[in-house]
């Protein structure tokens, strides 16, 4: 797409459902009692988003340097989220955007290598807790949406959502997004190795108390989160497991040896894709202003 084509398309109804969508879901958290903070886009750490089993390549974020030293555009807020909890901000959100230079994710329709997702995180909270909240907010916005004029209709959903751990849906469906291209309602997959912040079972190792939503349709994943490490030895444990180099997470380290992180749970939902399966895009791009397709780099 050129400059021309990308002002000249037909933007404006998708811009006002995305409109309703945040509305809907900014009102739904500050109606549950979360503060609404600020994104960070340039931090010292961020995000590794290694290992997981979704992506195909561990990813670098893209450097800046600003007075002499160099800092990292935002992968995502996880660690600032842990880190807020610390500083005593029990029920917090964000819509948070996020950069990803993902390889070889652009046919799958819902990768865009600059996103929003709203960022939330819960000191104290369970799975349980953080999967009810996604619930009611997405079975209330399905239903407010159906008052919106949409083109398509979105499913009435009640919850609680169908759970599967990764290891039920591969051996049912093969892989989470055949499941989700057979499903007709939201469901959950849980218990996926990944990241070090997402909490492994202590009394089941080798399991993880974490969460992913998929979307039906075929649309796929449009949340992500899990109850958190945040035991110094425990998270340090687990990085090196996973090969991590500790350097560049020295302040967070910083943080947890000194015993400020906090038991939490939060998750992320994507913005961009919550909007795609609401107007029924095939790419996500289409429901960019200014499309960030993997692999192309940005027009404008
Ligand atoms: N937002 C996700 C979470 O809360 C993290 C991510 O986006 N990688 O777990």
């Amino acid at each position: 797409m050129n400059a021309l084509q990308i002002v000249t398309r037909k933007i404006e109804p998708i811009v006002e459902v995305q409109t309703k969508v945040i509305d809907h879901m900014t009102r739904y958290m500050v109606g549950k009692g979360f503060k609404w903070m600020l994104p960070v886009m340039l931090s010292s750490i961020t995000d590794p988003l290694w290992p997981d089993p979704a992506a195909e390549d561990a990813l670098k974020p893209p450097e800046v340097e600003v007075y002499g030293s160099r800092l990292r555009l935002t992968h995502s807020m996880i660690l600032h989220k842990q880190i807020a909890v610390g500083m005593g901000i029990d029920r917090l959100f964000i819509l948070s955007p996020n950069i990803r230079l993902e390889r070889g994710s652009a046919d799958d329709g819902r990768h865009a290598y600059e996103f929003t997702q709203l960022d939330f995180e819960i000191a104290g909270a369970s799975m349980d807790d953080v999967m009810g909240l996604i619930e009611g907010l997405i079975s209330g916005l399905f239903k407010e949406a159906r008052d919106w004029g949409l083109e398509r209709e979105v499913p009435k959903v009640r919850p609680p959502f169908k759970r599967f751990t990764l290891e039920e849906i591969k051996e049912e469906f093969g892989s989470e997004d055949e499941a989700s291209r057979l499903m007709k309602e939201p469901f959950w997959v849980t218990d996926i190795e990944r990241e070090f912040y997402d909490r492994e079972d202590p009394e089941r190792p080798g399991h993880f108390r974490n969460y992913d939503l998929y979307l039906p349709e075929g649309y796929g994943e449009v949340s992500s989160g899990g109850e958190r490490e945040w035991e110094y030895e425990v998270i340090v444990r687990k990085m090196k497991k996973a090969g991590i180099g500790l350097d560049a997470f020295r302040p967070y380290l910083e943080v947890a040896r000194a015993g400020l992180l906090r038991p939490s749970a939060g998750a992320g939902i994507g913005v961009e894709r919550l909007v795609r399966y609401m107007v029924g895009a095939k790419h996500i791009a289409e429901v960019q202003p200014f499309p960030r397709v993997p692999g192309i780099p940005a027009v404008i």
